[in-house]
């Protein structure tokens, strides 16, 4: 029986330095896809090399992704485009590992597609044969009504995707089998309003998913069981006093529970803090910008050191008739944002951003899906002479037991997302498992078999 080997992937992880030297890149264009306009990007790793970010895209009729190699070239692969009516397109995409098997380690792809004239709206898949050929769509779903968001997320640990949409108002869940096919939804939720969005994280701590939406001017969450059932909607009271459009959940002043920040209509950016018993009262508004309107925000981590909390945030707004702006607003790790960073790109509106180390040179980098290009700001101020098994070292993530056998437990204290490879004596990967909680518990005995 051959040992497992454990070394960490780095494909969301980084270090840089503190925020007084931070300085970047102007912006470099990896993309274009004018005329037309990027509905989704995400950043997913196709390719063998888990060193190497690829994005997943949508745009007008097509899903792509894009490759890129150790020069940062980027490569577009043509997944599946559709047509029919007047208006066929791809809302979203994400990619995620349908099936937990430890011969095909490469991420699937779950995608919604919608032709509003013919009314044909889908919930489709693409299942990867181990070398980014991808099957042709399975149709997970043809009733859907309205769907405008897609969500991604394990809800009963068994390390295999389950999916949330939210469709005419409602939350809906399909469950994964844990072979890639899914249950006729389930209802979990209703009467949300407009813009609806729906976000998953353990809101209470207890290592099971959650769900957090809105609902009129406040949010709403949803306690998961950890076996894919959820408890009745409850209001959180925030007191917001307009729609909020984006959440981002963290642990932003360090006393060990999740807070949440907050943009609304009125392009306020606001910290509510936990009292521990998810009691979210609001503490300060961190960020306004006038005659603009939100459209992204994704957690960071540019200040501290390798193990510290994705606490910093990245925010996009679109100004009328300006350029969108880019801010980076810089966490002192106990929710005081004590300094602000802008980037100006040539784009128009900002559809994701991404806080990653986009060519592994140690320091963070700010990439930004804008609605033409996806564009990197490379971060320019910090050591580049550290190397990757110098990085890991200091990662606080640990695992036990010590040769595993059955089952593996991860420990991730500050709770971010990190990809994790499992790989063979012979440097081969037979598992990669992405890790959002806490603690984390990864089922071996499968990798066992045949071998
Ligand atoms: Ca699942
Ligand atoms: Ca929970
Ligand atoms: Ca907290
Ligand atoms: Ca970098």
């Amino acid at each position: 029986m051959r040992k497992i080997l454990i070394l960490l992937g780095v494909a969301l992880m980084g270090v840089a330095a503190k925020s007084q030297s931070l300085t970047f890149s102007s912006e470099i264009q990896l993309t274009n896809v004018q005329p037309y306009q990027y509905n989704s990007v995400e950043v997913c790793s196709f390719n063998n090399n888990s060193e190497l970010i690829d994005f997943l895209a949508t745009y007008s009729n097509k899903l792509v992704w894009y490759e890129t190699d150790y020069n940062q070239t980027v490569t577009e692969h043509l997944i599946d485009q559709v047509s029919g009516g007047s208006y066929p397109h791809f809302i979203a995409a994400k990619a995620c590992q349908l099936v937990n098997d430890y011969s095909n380690v490469h991420d699937d792809i779950i995608a919604l597609y919608r032709d509003d004239d013919v009314d044909d709206i889908k919930l489709v898949t693409y299942t990867n044969d181990g070398s980014n050929n991808f099957s042709s769509a399975n149709i997970i779903s043809s009733t859907l009504s309205m769907p405008v968001s897609l969500t991604v997320a394990d809800v009963n640990h068994d390390y295999c995707a389950d999916i949330l949409v939210a469709s005419d108002g409602y939350i809906l869940l399909f469950l994964n089998d844990g072979s890639g096919n899914f249950t006729s939804d389930t209802i979990v939720a209703g009467e949300i309003d407009y813009p609806p969005f729906i976000k998953t994280a353990d809101l209470n701590g207890d290592n099971n998913i959650d769900i957090i939406t809105n609902t009129n001017n406040d949010l709403q969450w949803l306690a998961g069981d950890g076996a894919g059932n959820f408890g009745a909607a409850q209001t959180l009271n925030l007191g917001e006093t307009s729609p909020v459009y984006n959440i981002l959940i963290k642990d932003f002043d360090g006393d060990g529970d999740k807070d949440i920040v907050t943009q609304n209509s009125t392009n306020t950016t606001k910290l509510y803090k936990n009292d521990g018993s998810e009691n979210f009262t609001f503490d300060h508004e961190i960020f306004a910008e006038a005659d603009s309107w939100t459209t992204s925000m994704a957690p960071g981590n540019y200040d501290g050191t390798w193990s510290s909390e994705y606490n910093d945030i990245l925010t996009g707004v679109s100004s009328n008739g300006d350029a969108p702006q880019i801010t980076l607003l810089i966490n002192d790790d106990s929710g005081n944002f004590i300094d602000t960073i802008q980037f100006e790109t040539s784009s128009d509106t900002i559809v994701n951003l991404f806080s990653i180390d986009y060519n592994f040179d140690t320091c963070m980098d700010v990439v930004a899906a804008t609605c033409y290009s996806i564009v990197w700001f490379k971060g320019t101020s910090c050591n580049t002479t550290t190397s990757v098994n110098e990085l890991n070292k200091e990662s606080e993530l640990s695992f036990y037991p010590n040769p595993a056998k059955e089952v593996l437990h991860i420990n991730n204290p500050d709770g971010d997302s990190k990809t994790v490879e499992i790989k063979d004596i012979t440097g081969k990967t037979v598992k990669t498992v992405f890790v959002s909680e806490n603690k984390q518990t990864i089922n071996l005995s499968n990798l066992y078999k045949g071998i």
